[in-house]
């Protein structure tokens, strides 16, 4: 801005995206930054308490036996490795709201009650009840993000979605039917591209994805600690292969989106 002295004021650049600008963004920063640095690590390593449960193919699900008020709250830890298809797209077909009843088999309803910008929104779900325990709802903001790749500054970049739980006046927990749960996510998606053979295109078959899910469901109130156990062993791994088949059947016939 230029004053009538002739003197030049600086002035600030506008923020990059008008999501630094929400509530909710210092939140973000910190959770987003948390949870991809936890999903990185690795499940080997002795003294991690990481317990192997379930296995399929490339995929294996870990988890720790943990309890907070009598309630189970297992931290879930999934690596997978698909073909075909890369990180990008995957976390395209996770965070958009357009295909989520396509793939989310626990799901009743689904609604978006923000948008913050075009990479975080604020979700409303209601999920299938589990008998005996009372249906669930969630209220969660989603970001979706793309990473550098710091171990090959040559790959493609790293793209992450994280949903954490949070509070918003339109859906106050426990006022209907429904009770609260509280949950941490994140995908996080790594993609190798193989050479090709010579002079030959990149095509989906030299295309690798390091799928790592990790999840922290908090029940919010009482649900059988057998039941609950005996429901998330059999709907983690149904999500991860539904989801992955899901997004390679989206993609096959579509150019490769990095
Ligand atoms: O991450 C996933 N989905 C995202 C988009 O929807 C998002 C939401 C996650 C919600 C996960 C909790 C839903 C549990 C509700 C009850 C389950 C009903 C099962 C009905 C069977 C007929 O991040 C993919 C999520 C994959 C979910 C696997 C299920 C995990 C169960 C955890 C235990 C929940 C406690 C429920 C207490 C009764």
């Amino acid at each position: 801005e230029r004053l009538k002295s002739g003197q030049v004021i600086p002035v600030t650049p506008p923020p990059t995206s008008p999501a630094t600008l929400h509530r909710l963004w210092p939140e973000i920063e910190k959770v987003v930054k948390q949870e991809v640095a936890m999903a990185k690590l690795g499940v080997g390593e002795s003294g991690t308490g990481w317990q192997l449960f379930a296995e399929d193919g490339e995929m294996r699900m870990y988890r720790r036996e943990e309890e907070v008020d009598g309630m189970v709250v297992d931290p879930l830890k999934a690596v997978h490795v698909v073909k075909g298809i890369t990180g990008r797209e995957l976390c395209h077909y996770f965070f958009n709201p357009q295909y989520r009843y396509d793939w989310e088999t626990t799901l009743e309803h689904m609604n978006v009650l923000e948008t913050i910008s075009e990479d975080t929104l604020i979700f409303h779900q209601t999920h299938k009840r589990i008998w005996p325990a009372s249906q669930r709802d969630v209220v969660f903001w989603s970001h979706l993000r793309r990473l550098p790749n710091d171990q090959d500054r040559d790959g493609p970049d790293i793209w992450t979605v994280v949903n954490n739980s949070t509070e918003h006046p339109d859906h106050p927990a426990n006022a209907g039917k429904c009770v609260r749960i509280f949950l941490t996510v994140c995908l996080l998606c790594q993609t190798r591209v193989d050479p090709p053979k010579a002079g030959a295109p990149v095509s989906r078959d030299d295309i690798t994805c390091k799928i790592t899910y990790c999840s922290v469901v908090n029940p919010g109130g009482w649900a059988p600690a057998s039941v609950l156990r005996a429901v998330y062993k059999r709907e983690y791994p149904k999500f991860l292969k539904r989801f992955t088949a899901y997004v390679k059947n989206q993609t096959k016939d579509k150019p490769i989106m990095y």
